[in-house]
């Protein structure tokens, strides 16, 4: 029996979307996930599939039709089944006389249908916020294993942090296809997990129903008419292995790009159009930033930096070789390229800490004698303090965007620190600093600061930076120029805080001087807002009140 469906606007986020273009036409024939449409929304423009192969019977949408969820695009004859006639069914000829006529009425339910298939997804390395490759360093779990999404199925390493590849949804791993040992980098097809999806489908079944004989006119035949059974179906299919659908394979064959690197974004794991055109933007600026960070030859900025040459130091005595730690061959381009690539100015100036280190010393008393397990170093009032400051100043909670003409302002206030560890320099970031209390800041600097060191940071603990504090006030050290961290447009630097004698008007009083040094990116900040900025900070930490104002 042919089967007719109707196929449905998927929920696509709740608003009404713009169809954008029409894929298919009247007759063809479709693949299960071939696009029929693509539709638009204020986000992102995504395919709609379909949902099982077949070929299309009608369309009821035309391009810049607005339409929401539930309208219906087409219908969709089913693969493989008998062309949508009416079979009509002879009825036995009633011979009785006086003649009946059954009449027939045709009854239609909308019944939601549930089906569960098993599906095999593929499995890919998620996007790992690194180009390069990775090591695999361990496999957690075995084939046949149950697992439940966000389950970590590898354990990857990077050179600055461990991360796990996390099951994407509940499921059975059927294969691994990557050992320990392994090499891979995002979008890498590391295993394949069986699902079971629900294929859910509201269907209207028009059922012929015999109502009661009536005495009608003589006539010699009564026909029941078998009405063929319209299904009309509007899907919701969870679980699909990662795919892209016709119209985006297609663009990302016109640009060249191969889908197995681009992350997907679409909803299971459907590669759009948006992530192949974010994609290949990606790789342009990564391309032009290659450019601009060639150190010797073409340095991108209208002149060629001299080489070094290299000299065989062993002729002027013994030498050893030691390589360079993964943290500082990854670091050390995007140092150079930070350096070279904004005119840094740094200002300097020294805040008062007297009274605020006479308080932090009474609060660590205090913690200690209720026995909480809470250290706070200067540190802690220094990021409340440039929180703060970040709000008075919005400038220097801001990046510059990529044509350089205009700034993107950030609502949010998360603060890196850069953290020393026995594997190099880690810049973790602690996030909503603004809406965080003294003892929750130092709780949270306290385990990022040990995740750091024990190599146990993920690539999300160092993402989403505004700014980025560098203190080297627990080493020493007077003063120091620090790097702005890019996207970033500002850095404050601390050093050791010190005694120092200060003029009050009649004597000299000691004091204890806290000296701090601002680097900014002068395209985007002017000289005086660096001061204005390195005042407020400064200020606030000589008198603390005024963090509350
Ligand atoms: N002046 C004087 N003393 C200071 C100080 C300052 N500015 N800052 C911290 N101290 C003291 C602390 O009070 C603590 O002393 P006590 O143990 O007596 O209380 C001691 O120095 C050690 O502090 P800390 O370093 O453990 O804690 P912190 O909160 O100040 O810093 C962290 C945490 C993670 C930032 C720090 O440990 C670190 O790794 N710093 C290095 C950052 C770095 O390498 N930057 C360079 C980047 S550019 O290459």
């Amino acid at each position: 029996m042919a089967q007719i469906e109707e196929i449905l606007l998927p929920d696509v986020g709740g608003e009404e979307v713009e169809i954008i273009e029409i894929c298919v036409s009247i007759g063809d024939n479709l693949e299960e996930e071939d696009a029929i449409i693509t539709v638009e929304t204020d986000k992102a423009s995504m395919d709609i599939p379909a949902i099982f192969a077949g070929s299309i019977v009608s369309l009821n949408v035309k391009v810049g039709d607005k339409v929401s969820e539930g309208a219906v695009i087409c219908t969709m004859q089913k693969a493989g089944s008998e062309a949508a006639t009416a079979p009509v069914v002879e009825a036995p000829v009633v011979e009785a006389a006086p003649v009946v006529e059954a009449v027939v009425e045709t009854v239609v339910e909308t019944k939601t249908v549930q089906e569960t298939k098993t599906v095999l997804v593929d499995v890919f390395v998620p996007d790992i916020g690194e180009d390069g490759e990775v090591d695999l360093i361990e496999v957690l779990v075995s084939v046949g294993d149950d697992v439940n999404a966000e389950d970590g199925l590898f354990t990857l390493e990077t050179d600055k942090a461990t991360m796990d590849v996390p099951a994407p949804f509940d499921g059975v791993v059927k294969e691994l296809l990557v050992a320990e040992g392994a090499k891979v980098k995002t979008g890498t097809l590391v295993a394949r997990m069986e699902q079971n999806i629900v294929v859910s489908a509201s269907v209207s079944v028009a059922t012929p129903v015999k109502a009661a004989p009536v005495a009608s006119a003589p006539a010699p035949v009564a026909k029941a008419v078998e009405t063929p059974v319209a299904v009309a179906t509007a899907v919701v299919v969870s679980g699909r292995k990662p795919h892209a659908s016709p119209s985006v394979r297609r663009l990302a064959r016109e640009f060249g790009v191969e889908l197995e690197l681009v992350s997907p974004t679409g909803v299971k794991n459907r590669i759009m159009q948006a992530d192949i055109k974010a994609f290949v933007k990606q790789t342009l600026a990564n391309a032009s930033r290659a450019v601009a960070v060639a150190p010797a030859t073409g340095s991108g900025f209208g002149f060629n930096l001299p080489t070094l040459k290299s000299v065989d130091f062993s002729k002027f005595g013994e030498i050893e070789i030691k390589e360079l730690t993964k943290i500082q061959k990854i670091s050390g381009p995007s140092l150079h390229r930070n350096w070279v690539g904004m005119p840094h100015v740094t200002q300097f100036d020294e805040a008062d800490i007297t009274e605020l280190e006479k308080f932090r010393k009474d609060q660590n008393a205090l913690a200690l004698k209720k026995k909480l397990d809470i250290k706070i170093s200067p540190l802690i009032f220094i990021l409340k303090a440039v929180a703060k400051a970040l709000e008075l100043h919005p400038t220097f909670n801001s990046s510059l965007s990529e044509d350089g003409g205009s700034i993107i302002l950030k609502k949010y206030v998360n603060i890196a620190v850069a953290v020393d560890t026995p594997k190099g320099l880690m810049v973790p970031v602690i996030k909503d600093v603004n809406k965080k209390g003294i003892h929750e800041l130092a709780a949270d600097l306290a385990v990022i600061s040990k995740k750091a060191r024990d190599g146990k940071l993920k690539m999300t603990d160092m993402q989403g930076a505004c700014f980025t504090i560098s203190s080297l006030g627990g080493i020493g050290g007077t003063a120091f120029t620090p790097i702005i961290n890019a996207p970033e447009v500002a850095i404050l630097g601390v050093s050791k805080s010190e005694i120092k004698p200060k003029w009050n008007g009649t004597e000299f009083v000691p004091k204890l001087m806290l000296p701090l040094a601002l680097s900014y990116d002068h395209r985007v900040i002017d000289g005086a807002e660096g001061a204005r900025f390195s005042t407020t900070v400064s200020s606030m930490l000589s008198d603390l009140r005024l963090l509350v104002l």
